[in-house]
Protein backbone atom coordinates (compact mmCIF):
# COMPACT_ATOMS: atom_id res chain seq x y z
CA UNK A 1 0.00 0.00 0.00
CA UNK A 2 0.89 3.61 -0.97
CA UNK A 3 0.45 4.96 2.79
CA UNK A 4 2.80 2.86 4.29
CA UNK A 5 5.38 5.06 4.93
CA UNK A 6 6.30 5.55 8.83
CA UNK A 7 6.79 9.02 10.42
CA UNK A 8 10.76 7.95 10.09
CA UNK A 9 10.48 8.07 6.89
CA UNK A 10 7.95 11.37 6.09
CA UNK A 11 10.54 13.04 8.71
CA UNK A 12 13.80 11.83 6.38
CA UNK A 13 11.13 12.75 3.04
CA UNK A 14 11.31 16.16 4.72
CA UNK A 15 14.65 16.85 5.65
CA UNK A 16 16.13 16.05 2.22
CA UNK A 17 14.43 18.77 1.12
CA UNK A 18 16.62 21.75 1.50
CA UNK A 19 15.78 24.90 1.99
CA UNK A 20 16.80 26.43 -1.49
CA UNK A 21 16.33 30.42 -2.20
CA UNK A 22 17.25 32.25 -5.44
CA UNK A 23 20.79 33.59 -4.97
CA UNK A 24 21.98 37.28 -7.14
CA UNK A 25 24.53 34.96 -8.95
CA UNK A 26 21.30 33.01 -10.50
CA UNK A 27 20.57 33.47 -13.74
CA UNK A 28 18.74 35.71 -14.86
CA UNK A 29 18.49 37.36 -11.51
CA UNK A 30 22.06 38.08 -11.81
CA UNK A 31 21.74 39.64 -15.32
CA UNK A 32 19.16 41.87 -14.32
CA UNK A 33 20.84 42.77 -10.85
CA UNK A 34 18.32 41.53 -8.44
CA UNK A 35 19.62 43.17 -4.73
CA UNK A 36 19.08 39.20 -3.03
CA UNK A 37 21.36 39.69 0.40
CA UNK A 38 23.92 37.14 0.14
CA UNK A 39 23.53 35.17 3.26
CA UNK A 40 20.89 32.87 4.11
CA UNK A 41 17.31 34.01 5.59
CA UNK A 42 17.78 35.51 9.25
CA UNK A 43 21.54 34.24 8.44
CA UNK A 44 20.18 30.74 8.98
CA UNK A 45 19.64 31.09 12.92
CA UNK A 46 18.64 28.01 14.48
CA UNK A 47 15.70 28.91 16.64
CA UNK A 48 14.53 25.96 19.99
CA UNK A 49 10.70 26.61 19.71
CA UNK A 50 8.87 27.98 16.70
CA UNK A 51 5.33 29.34 16.15
CA UNK A 52 3.63 28.68 12.49
CA UNK A 53 0.54 30.41 12.72
CA UNK A 54 -2.16 29.51 10.38
CA UNK A 55 -4.68 32.20 9.37
CA UNK A 56 -7.85 29.75 10.07
CA UNK A 57 -10.99 31.54 11.26
CA UNK A 58 -10.62 29.13 14.30
CA UNK A 59 -8.09 30.86 15.81
CA UNK A 60 -10.73 33.95 16.67
CA UNK A 61 -11.40 33.20 20.47
CA UNK A 62 -8.71 31.10 21.14
CA UNK A 63 -6.16 33.57 23.22
CA UNK A 64 -3.35 32.10 22.23
CA UNK A 65 -1.74 34.86 21.82
CA UNK A 66 0.61 34.94 25.17
CA UNK A 67 1.35 31.20 24.72
CA UNK A 68 2.62 31.96 20.69
CA UNK A 69 4.76 35.15 21.38
CA UNK A 70 6.67 33.08 24.08
CA UNK A 71 8.26 31.08 20.78
CA UNK A 72 11.59 32.40 20.02
CA UNK A 73 10.50 32.32 16.39
CA UNK A 74 7.09 33.37 15.08
CA UNK A 75 5.89 32.51 11.37
CA UNK A 76 2.55 33.94 9.47
CA UNK A 77 1.48 33.41 6.11
CA UNK A 78 1.10 36.70 3.63
CA UNK A 79 -1.57 39.95 4.94
CA UNK A 80 -2.64 38.12 8.00
CA UNK A 81 -2.40 40.80 10.27
CA UNK A 82 -1.81 40.82 14.34
CA UNK A 83 -2.55 44.43 15.61
CA UNK A 84 -6.80 44.26 16.67
CA UNK A 85 -5.76 40.44 16.89
CA UNK A 86 -2.79 39.69 19.55
CA UNK A 87 -5.37 38.38 22.29
CA UNK A 88 -5.70 35.80 19.82
CA UNK A 89 -2.43 35.30 17.94
CA UNK A 90 0.10 37.49 19.47
CA UNK A 91 2.23 40.03 18.33
CA UNK A 92 5.86 38.72 17.29
CA UNK A 93 6.75 38.33 13.86
CA UNK A 94 10.00 36.76 12.66
CA UNK A 95 9.21 35.15 8.97
CA UNK A 96 6.32 35.82 6.59
CA UNK A 97 5.43 33.48 3.93
CA UNK A 98 3.98 35.03 1.10
CA UNK A 99 1.98 33.79 -2.38
CA UNK A 100 3.03 35.93 -5.22
CA UNK A 101 -0.45 37.39 -5.31
CA UNK A 102 0.32 39.01 -1.93
CA UNK A 103 3.73 40.55 -3.82
CA UNK A 104 2.33 41.48 -7.24
CA UNK A 105 -1.72 42.68 -6.88
CA UNK A 106 -1.82 46.47 -5.95
CA UNK A 107 -4.43 45.37 -3.13
CA UNK A 108 -2.08 44.13 -0.87
CA UNK A 109 0.50 46.93 -0.77
CA UNK A 110 3.62 45.21 -0.62
CA UNK A 111 5.71 48.10 -0.87
CA UNK A 112 3.82 50.24 1.51
CA UNK A 113 2.70 48.46 3.82
CA UNK A 114 4.51 48.48 7.18
CA UNK A 115 3.68 44.42 7.47
CA UNK A 116 6.05 43.19 5.14
CA UNK A 117 8.60 46.25 6.64
CA UNK A 118 11.17 44.46 9.51
CA UNK A 119 10.45 41.16 9.47
CA UNK A 120 12.10 38.06 7.17
CA UNK A 121 10.38 37.20 4.02
CA UNK A 122 9.94 33.90 2.25
CA UNK A 123 8.28 34.32 -1.29
CA UNK A 124 7.14 31.50 -3.45
CA UNK A 125 5.33 31.42 -6.75
CA UNK A 126 4.44 27.89 -8.95
CA UNK A 127 6.53 27.19 -11.92
CA UNK A 128 5.86 24.38 -14.17
CA UNK A 129 6.94 21.05 -12.96
CA UNK A 130 10.04 21.39 -14.92
CA UNK A 131 10.94 24.81 -15.70
CA UNK A 132 14.29 26.42 -15.70
CA UNK A 133 14.64 29.76 -13.37
CA UNK A 134 14.69 31.40 -16.94
CA UNK A 135 11.23 29.84 -17.89
CA UNK A 136 9.73 30.46 -14.33
CA UNK A 137 11.12 34.31 -14.98
CA UNK A 138 9.44 34.78 -18.55
CA UNK A 139 6.31 32.96 -16.73
CA UNK A 140 5.42 33.39 -13.40
CA UNK A 141 1.72 32.58 -12.27
CA UNK A 142 1.45 36.64 -11.02
CA UNK A 143 3.93 39.10 -11.80
CA UNK A 144 6.43 39.82 -8.56
CA UNK A 145 9.51 39.67 -10.11
CA UNK A 146 9.09 43.51 -11.17
CA UNK A 147 7.71 44.17 -7.80
CA UNK A 148 10.25 42.10 -5.43
CA UNK A 149 13.57 43.47 -7.62
CA UNK A 150 11.99 46.96 -6.03
CA UNK A 151 11.49 45.92 -2.59
CA UNK A 152 15.08 44.66 -2.62
CA UNK A 153 15.90 48.24 -3.87
CA UNK A 154 13.77 50.18 -1.70
CA UNK A 155 14.41 48.77 2.14
CA UNK A 156 17.80 48.93 3.25
CA UNK A 157 18.53 45.20 4.60
CA UNK A 158 15.71 43.39 3.64
CA UNK A 159 15.52 39.83 4.08
CA UNK A 160 13.57 38.44 1.32
CA UNK A 161 14.30 35.65 -0.46
CA UNK A 162 12.61 33.65 -3.24
CA UNK A 163 11.92 29.98 -2.99
CA UNK A 164 13.36 27.96 -5.74
CA UNK A 165 10.13 26.36 -7.26
CA UNK A 166 11.66 23.19 -7.46
CA UNK A 167 11.19 22.71 -3.76
CA UNK A 168 7.74 23.46 -3.96
CA UNK A 169 7.42 20.44 -6.19
CA UNK A 170 9.50 18.36 -3.62
CA UNK A 171 7.17 18.87 -1.33
CA UNK A 172 4.44 17.95 -3.48
CA UNK A 173 6.07 14.80 -4.24
CA UNK A 174 6.31 13.97 -0.39
CA UNK A 175 2.42 14.45 0.23
CA UNK A 176 1.87 12.56 -3.02
CA UNK A 177 4.02 9.71 -1.44
CA UNK A 178 1.58 9.32 1.68
CA UNK A 179 -1.34 9.50 -0.35
CA UNK A 180 -3.25 6.61 -1.27
CA UNK A 181 -4.72 8.05 -4.14
CA UNK A 182 -3.69 10.82 -7.28
CA UNK A 183 -3.12 14.31 -6.24
CA UNK A 184 -3.79 17.06 -8.66
CA UNK A 185 -0.48 19.04 -9.49
CA UNK A 186 -0.33 21.98 -7.41
CA UNK A 187 1.41 23.03 -4.83
CA UNK A 188 1.32 22.94 -1.36
CA UNK A 189 0.08 25.90 0.29
CA UNK A 190 1.67 28.52 2.59
CA UNK A 191 0.84 26.96 5.27
CA UNK A 192 2.83 23.83 4.32
CA UNK A 193 5.57 25.47 2.91
CA UNK A 194 6.21 27.19 6.46
CA UNK A 195 6.12 24.21 8.39
CA UNK A 196 8.41 22.49 6.18
CA UNK A 197 10.77 25.22 6.68
CA UNK A 198 10.27 26.19 10.46
CA UNK A 199 11.03 21.94 11.04
CA UNK A 200 14.26 22.63 8.73
CA UNK A 201 15.22 25.39 11.63
CA UNK A 202 13.84 24.63 14.90
CA UNK A 203 13.78 22.34 17.34
CA UNK A 204 10.75 22.08 18.12
CA UNK A 205 7.32 23.30 16.31
CA UNK A 206 4.31 24.65 17.09
CA UNK A 207 1.38 25.06 14.27
CA UNK A 208 -1.47 26.33 15.51
CA UNK A 209 -5.19 25.77 13.74
CA UNK A 210 -3.64 23.92 11.21
CA UNK A 211 -5.19 20.56 11.93
CA UNK A 212 -8.92 22.11 12.99
CA UNK A 213 -9.46 21.93 16.37
CA UNK A 214 -13.18 21.94 17.88
CA UNK A 215 -13.21 25.71 17.48
CA UNK A 216 -13.13 24.83 13.70
CA UNK A 217 -16.02 26.98 11.31
CA UNK A 218 -16.86 28.32 8.27
CA UNK A 219 -15.01 31.27 8.41
CA UNK A 220 -11.66 30.96 6.44
CA UNK A 221 -9.61 34.09 7.98
CA UNK A 222 -9.29 35.09 11.62
CA UNK A 223 -9.18 38.67 10.53
CA UNK A 224 -12.25 38.92 7.92
CA UNK A 225 -15.89 37.78 8.05
CA UNK A 226 -15.84 35.33 4.88
CA UNK A 227 -17.48 32.49 4.89
CA UNK A 228 -15.41 29.27 3.11
CA UNK A 229 -14.80 26.06 4.12
CA UNK A 230 -12.04 25.22 1.11
CA UNK A 231 -10.31 27.72 3.49
CA UNK A 232 -10.06 24.86 5.65
CA UNK A 233 -10.32 21.62 4.06
CA UNK A 234 -8.57 23.02 0.72
CA UNK A 235 -9.67 23.38 -2.77
CA UNK A 236 -6.93 24.14 -5.29
CA UNK A 237 -3.82 23.50 -2.75
CA UNK A 238 -3.99 20.05 -1.42
CA UNK A 239 -4.36 20.79 1.74
CA UNK A 240 -6.33 18.01 3.26
CA UNK A 241 -3.32 16.14 2.65
CA UNK A 242 -0.99 18.30 4.37
CA UNK A 243 -3.21 18.33 7.17
CA UNK A 244 -2.63 14.91 7.91
CA UNK A 245 0.66 14.66 7.27
CA UNK A 246 1.26 17.07 9.92
CA UNK A 247 -1.19 15.42 11.82
CA UNK A 248 0.66 12.00 12.05
CA UNK A 249 3.96 13.78 12.75
CA UNK A 250 2.71 15.50 16.24
CA UNK A 251 3.42 14.40 19.32
CA UNK A 252 1.73 15.97 21.75
CA UNK A 253 -1.84 15.47 23.35
CA UNK A 254 -5.24 14.93 21.73
CA UNK A 255 -6.26 17.96 24.48
CA UNK A 256 -3.48 20.27 22.66
CA UNK A 257 -4.82 19.50 19.27
CA UNK A 258 -8.49 19.59 19.44
CA UNK A 259 -8.89 21.39 22.46
CA UNK A 260 -6.28 24.15 22.71
CA UNK A 261 -5.71 24.33 19.14
CA UNK A 262 -2.22 23.21 17.92
CA UNK A 263 0.23 20.19 16.76
CA UNK A 264 3.84 19.70 18.67
CA UNK A 265 6.24 18.49 15.88
CA UNK A 266 10.12 17.92 16.90
CA UNK A 267 12.49 19.38 14.12
CA UNK A 268 14.05 17.73 11.68
CA UNK A 269 18.13 18.67 13.54
CA UNK A 270 17.45 15.46 15.38
CA UNK A 271 16.25 12.86 12.99
CA UNK A 272 18.95 10.31 12.07
CA UNK A 273 17.77 9.34 8.29
O1 LIG B 1 -5.60 31.91 3.12
P1 LIG B 1 -4.12 31.93 3.28
O2 LIG B 1 -3.48 30.93 2.19
O3 LIG B 1 -3.44 33.25 3.28
O4 LIG B 1 -3.78 31.20 4.66
C1 LIG B 1 -2.44 30.93 5.07
C2 LIG B 1 -2.31 29.47 5.44
O5 LIG B 1 -3.10 29.19 6.59
C3 LIG B 1 -3.69 27.90 6.48
N1 LIG B 1 -5.16 28.04 6.65
C4 LIG B 1 -5.81 29.18 6.28
C5 LIG B 1 -7.17 29.29 6.48
C6 LIG B 1 -7.87 28.23 7.06
N2 LIG B 1 -9.19 28.32 7.31
N3 LIG B 1 -7.21 27.11 7.39
C7 LIG B 1 -5.88 27.00 7.21
O6 LIG B 1 -5.30 25.96 7.55
C8 LIG B 1 -3.29 27.32 5.13
O7 LIG B 1 -2.21 26.43 5.31
C9 LIG B 1 -2.82 28.54 4.35
O8 LIG B 1 -1.79 28.23 3.45
C10 LIG B 1 -1.82 30.52 0.61
O9 LIG B 1 -1.57 29.34 0.93
O10 LIG B 1 -0.95 31.32 0.22
C11 LIG B 1 -3.27 31.00 0.78
O11 LIG B 1 -3.40 32.36 0.28
C12 LIG B 1 -4.73 32.80 -0.05
C13 LIG B 1 -4.66 34.27 -0.55
O12 LIG B 1 -3.94 34.36 -1.76
C14 LIG B 1 -3.94 35.13 0.52
O13 LIG B 1 -4.60 35.00 1.78
C15 LIG B 1 -3.97 36.60 0.15
O14 LIG B 1 -5.27 37.11 0.24
C16 LIG B 1 -5.37 31.88 -1.07
N4 LIG B 1 -6.70 32.37 -1.43
C17 LIG B 1 -7.01 32.76 -2.65
O15 LIG B 1 -6.21 32.78 -3.56
C18 LIG B 1 -8.45 33.22 -2.84
C19 LIG B 1 -5.49 30.51 -0.43
O16 LIG B 1 -6.05 29.60 -1.37
C20 LIG B 1 -4.15 29.99 0.06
Amino acid sequence: PKNALSKHDVMCALKRIKVNTVTKRDEPFARYDFQIPEGPLQDGTFYNTCAVVSSAGALLGSRLGDFIDSHDMVLRFNNAPTDNYTDDVGSKTTFRILNSQVVSKPEYKFLEDPLYKGVSIIIWDPANYSSTLEEWYNHPDFPLFPVYKKFLEETPNADAHLLNPQVLWSLWAVLQNVSPYRLRRNPPSSGFIGLWFSLNRCRRVRVFEYVPSTRASRRCHYYAHRDDVACTFGAWHPLAQEKALAETLRDNSDIDTFQRGFIDITGLATIQC
